[in-house]
């Protein structure tokens, strides 16, 4: 059998510390419960997925840059590299691959500043409020889009 397109779920930093602070905010899964629950919803979506998190821009650039030869897709999450970051827009632009960009809160309801998103001038489509789930919706996305591709 074939081996299942690979999507990199890729967060930035801070993240390692979900389900211990702000859960009012974050919600109370850790990240390790969002990828156990991203890798069993992408196995039955036919996905296989490589999940990371780094508190370094360069680490994630470093990761967009692998994902060229190795993934169908992204799922990025990049909390606070979102609104500062042109080094991983560049990476992400340069990948040439699809990204969705996913937030668990929704920034639209939060501080201005956070609402001006780089990360979305590469994204095909941009989920966020809608905590873990939103990484799970992504995926579902990817599964249709790569299924039209192979249509077409
Ligand atoms: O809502 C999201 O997913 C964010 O990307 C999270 C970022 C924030 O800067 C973005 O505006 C929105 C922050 C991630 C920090 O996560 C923490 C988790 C628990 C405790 C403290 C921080």
């Amino acid at each position: 059998m074939a081996q299942a397109p690979i999507i990199y779920v890729l967060n930035g930093p801070n993240l390692n510390l979900l389900g211990t602070r702000e859960p009012e905010v974050y919600g109370r899964d850790t990240l390790a419960d969002i990828e156990a629950a991203c890798r069993s919803h992408a196995k039955r979506r036919g996905l296989a997925i490589d999940f990371r998190q780094s508190n370094h821009e360069g680490e994630l650039v470093d990761w967009v840059q692998e994902a060229r030869t190795r993934a169908a897709g992204l799922i990025v999450n990049a909390a606070g590299y979102t609104t500062s970051s042109v080094a991983l827009l560049d990476a992400l632009l340069a990948s040439g691959l699809p990204v969705i960009e996913v937030h668990l809160s929704n920034i639209f309801r939060r501080e201005s500043f956070r609402q001006h998103s780089l990360i979305s001038l590469a994204a095909k489509g941009v989920i966020c409020g809608l905590g873990a789930t939103g990484y799970l919706i992504a995926l579902d996305a990817f599964a249709r889009l790569l299924q039209t591709e192979k249509e077409a």
